[in-house]
């Protein structure tokens, strides 16, 4: 018999549920902080907020009594309030329908003010807390529902404790249907009695003999989920932290040639434009990933296989008996749409791909690399792109620094002239020299182009977009770039008037976007201004607009400016 008898959880089970919802709050609070923002869990972001809020005195009392226990004194502390306070919800609850879910997200809301306290706060600090305290109201209603508190049970006959096992025992299944009448009545004489249960045949069932079992089934489980998905956080935060701290320890390879230097007459002064070299932080990031790949050096290793004479693995140390190479030059995303910001400069440090191939003997027949990352990601590059000579790179360094993990740490591929998604594999494990008519990559399964060369393309970074500007000069500024081929012009239009020449700053390489301004006589009015670009193979930028599928957007950049 499976009748879910309806009768007022016992205290000790609405003390638990509150204990076991405060839990999950917590568990699945710290397991999404891991992925998202390890200084957002709960429990350490409210700790945090209490440290920040301890005066001066209790401080100093704290770490002469404590000393550097004084941490787990407060852990200790808060877990003390927190079981409290979860104890009042999970009473509440029991009493009053939501009371106690709305203490857990009164107390969230405190959380989630707490995170967005938290230094470099972003919004997305407020997610753990959040989706902790979901699962959390989920797990107490669940929980007092197994209790006894069923949905069909008001929060009236609930606060009426003297409620008896027979009278709720007539109410609504929670499958709805009705309990009495299937069962007859708790009286049913022909009722079977659990054995050994010392009652007789017809004696009333005592309240919540049958759901008790349940209720603490539920309760095991909610528990464990509670303990895995924390145990889960504290997984991932810590091989998070372990690359964190293999990246902090990482030393770059000295390059044989470093990149030319980048002089100064590759930037112009023009306020707003681009700067020539994009920041670590500032550089765009496409991918696929949820969450981040943790991958230490030392676990780090890459295979070359397939179509080759000798399959070869490196690790990072072998790499560093190899020399090293340096090259600046532009990345950029098919999903970049006129105008967009999808595309950065950067010096990378790291291998040239042509050698590390060589040792594995690339076989005739092989015309393709299939790139795989550690999260499985892949791309299908052309492996003429890889030995043609031009500075495609395991890279290893980032603007002077190890790889950003976001950006590929350990070692990524980047490959100057195609764009990201056929190119440029972070966190790459894995090559395998195939051929275009056997393997696919992740893209070109969805569609995308197999051949995915960088077209060239211009924006206009200065004036803003629905930018007010005076009357007069006016510098018009922005970037132009055409990997493998070099800018060889840019124009700009004002309306439908005659496209006039940018002023170029020096070209770094042909792999680089070069800076271009041209000065305005602005007359008042709302104008259009538009530019193009004309790359050294003699082409000029098509206007016939195309979004980036299948193969990279193209048309002219345009901006609206009102002159007054
Ligand atoms: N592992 C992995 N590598 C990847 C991708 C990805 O989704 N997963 N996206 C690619 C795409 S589409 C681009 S444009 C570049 C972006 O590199 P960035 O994030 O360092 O700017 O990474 C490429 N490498
Ligand atoms: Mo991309």
């Amino acid at each position: 018999m499976t009748a879910t008898e309806q009768h007022t959880p016992g205290r000790a089970a609405a003390a638990l549920s509150g204990v076991l919802a405060a839990a999950s709050v917590l568990g699945v609070g710290h397991l999404v902080a891991a992925v998202v923002e390890p200084a957002a869990s709960p429990f350490l972001a409210t700790g945090a907020a209490m440290v920040d809020r301890t005066p001066r005195a209790l401080k100093d009392f704290a770490i002469r009594e404590f000393g550097s226990s004084d941490k787990l004194v407060l852990f200790a502390s808060m877990a003390v309030v927190m079981v409290v306070l979860a104890t009042v919800a999970g009473l509440l609850e029991r009493r009053f329908r939501y009371a106690g879910c709305g203490l857990l997200v009164a107390l969230g809301l405190v959380v989630v003010g707490a995170a967005l306290q938290r230094p470099g706060a972003t919004a997305l600090f407020a997610l753990p807390a959040v989706l902790g305290v979901l699962a959390g109201v989920l797990a107490l209603r669940l929980l007092l529902r197994a209790a006894g508190g069923g949905s069909a049970h008001s929060a009236a006959s609930a606060g009426g404790s003297g409620a008896t096992a027979r009278g709720n025992a007539t109410r609504t299944r929670a499958d709805g249907t009705d309990a009495a009448t299937e069962a007859g009545g708790e009286t049913d004489a022909t009722q079977p009695v659990p054995i050994g249960s010392g009652r007789a045949p017809g004696d009333p069932a005592p309240a919540g003999k049958h759901s008790r079992r349940g209720f603490l089934g539920i309760a095991a489980g909610v528990g464990a989920l509670a303990v895995a998905t924390y145990a889960a956080g504290q997984y991932i935060g810590r091989a998070l932290r372990d690359v964190a701290a293999d990246r902090a320890g990482f030393v770059l390879p000295r390059p044989a040639r470093p990149a030319p230097p980048i002089a100064p007459d590759v930037t112009l002064p023009v306020p707003g434009i681009s700067p020539f070299t994009t920041s670590n932080g500032d550089f765009y990031r496409v991918d696929t990933a949820l969450q981040l790949p943790a991958l230490t050096s030392a676990d780090w290793r890459l295979r070359i296989h397939g179509m080759v004479d000798r399959e070869v693995e490196y690790t990072i140390d072998d790499l560093r008996e190899r020399a090293a190479a340096e090259s600046t030059f532009t990345l950029t995303c098919v999903s970049n749409e006129v105008g967009g910001d999808l595309l950065g400069t950067a010096t990378w440090t790291g291998y040239r791909l042509a050698d590390l191939l060589a040792e594995a003997g690339p076989r005739g027949e092989a015309d393709m690399v299939l790139s795989t990352s550690v999260d499985g990601f892949t791309a299908s590059t052309p492996l003429a792109a890889l030995t043609d000579g031009r500075d495609a790179l395991l890279a290893v360094g980032m603007n002077g620094e190890p790889l950003p993990v976001a950006h590929g740490y350990p070692a990524r591929m980047v490959v100057p002239g195609l764009y990201g998604y056929v190119s440029a594999t972070k966190w790459v494990v894995d090559l395998e020299l195939t051929r275009f008519d056997r393997a696919t990559a992740y893209w070109t399964d969805r569609g995308w182009a197999a051949e995915a060369p960088i077209k060239t393309s211009s924006r206009i970074d200065v004036p803003a977009s629905f930018a007010t500007v005076d009357a007069g000069r006016v510098t018009v500024g922005g970037v132009a770039w055409a990997q493998q081929h070099g800018i060889d012009r840019v124009e700009v239009q004002v309306d439908s008037g005659p496209w006039q020449r940018a002023e170029l700053a020096a070209e770094y390489s042909v792999d680089t976007w070069r800076q271009w301004r041209w000065e305005w006589d602005a007359a008042p009015g709302a104008h259009t201004l538009r530019v193009r670009a004309t790359d050294r193979t003699g082409a000029t930028q098509t206007d016939a607009r195309a979004r980036p599928f299948p193969d990279g957007s193209t048309g002219w950049h345009s901006r609206v400016v009102t002159v007054r």
